[in-house]
């Protein structure tokens, strides 16, 4: 799992209007609805707004990344929920937000990021929120998904939520990731779901045969201009980005990338 950098999320809270303005240009959808749509809720929850929720910076592990508490709280503000960030940290931070009526709390350490809802016991977590949310952006974005063939790049956490949320959407998936027995595994998590999936054994080969790609892995620029075509559509949860910088300018405006909006959105809707 990629750990951001400050770079990453240092402007993400004040450029959330035009990161929006962005995605419904792309999709058709807010990051509201595309994140009501990962979760199977109606974005019309407007009860929901009543909600409260603490962001809870965590120190341990390799401690704090600056602005990423604030852009967590930036994104669940601009999805209209009240939103605060505890002035304690770790568990200070937790009895704070509990004792300070907050329902809903977001905290990450290194190796685990979540939202928990105090009210009902849910909880959601990153890797799988993301992947879903990244799905329910493609689908808009590709006008349905219904057997069309996606090359899904990656089987760790984000690329396994993605790949069996194409294979709930109807979608053709193919697996490709460095490590076989990786793709072995998501293969068999499929198959377990009553699906099928086929495993694409050459990198080269397989972005050459689709033109809507998953890219879950933390692999930087190997998606080249010679694999973009006018067709391609590419869902990029991936950090650092898989599309080279010279390929950009072909796929602008059908690259969904980020590096939390997606995710953290589809957390709150998926504890409402
Ligand atoms: O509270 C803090 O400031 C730190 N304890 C946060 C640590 C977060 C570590 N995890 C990551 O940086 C990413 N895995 C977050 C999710 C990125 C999704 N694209």
């Amino acid at each position: 799992m990629t750990r951001l950098k400050q770079d990453d999320v240092a402007a993400l809270a004040a450029g959330l209007e035009e990161y929006n303005a962005e995605l419904v240009g792309m999709t058709g959808c807010s990051l509201r609805e595309i994140a009501a749509h990962a979760a199977g809720k109606g974005d019309r929850e407007d009860g929901a707004r009543k909600f409260s929720v603490a962001v809870i910076p965590m120190t341990c592990g390799q401690g704090i990344i600056e602005s990423f508490a604030e852009s967590v709280a930036g994104i669940v503000n601009y999805l209209g929920f009240k939103t605060v960030i505890t002035e304690n940290r770790d568990v200070g931070g937790v009895a704070e937000a509990v004792q300070n009526g907050s329902e809903i709390l977001f905290m990450a350490d290194d190796d685990c990021f979540i939202a928990l809802n105090l009210r009902t016991g849910k909880v959601s977590d990153n890797g799988d929120a993301t992947g879903r949310g990244y799905v329910a952006g493609l689908v808009q974005m590709c006008g349905g998904l219904k057997g069309k063939n996606v090359l899904v790049i990656g089987a760790g956490p984000v690329g396994t939520s993605a790949a069996l949320a194409l294979v709930r959407v109807g979608a053709e998936v193919s697996i490709y990731d460095i490590d076989p027995p990786a793709s072995q595994r998501l293969s068999g998590k499929i198959i377990e779901e009553g699906y099928t999936a086929k495993i694409a054994a050459d990198l080269e080969s397989a972005l050459a045969e689709h033109a809507i790609v998953v890219d879950a892995c933390p692999a930087e620029g190997f998606i080249m201009p010679r694999h973009i075509s006018e067709k391609t559509m590419i869902a990029a949860p991936g950090i650092p980005l898989g599309v080279q910088a010279a390929g950009l300018a072909r796929i602008s405006n059908r690259l969904l990338h980020d590096p939390l909006q997606i995710g953290v959105a589809t957390m709150v809707f998926d504890v409402l």
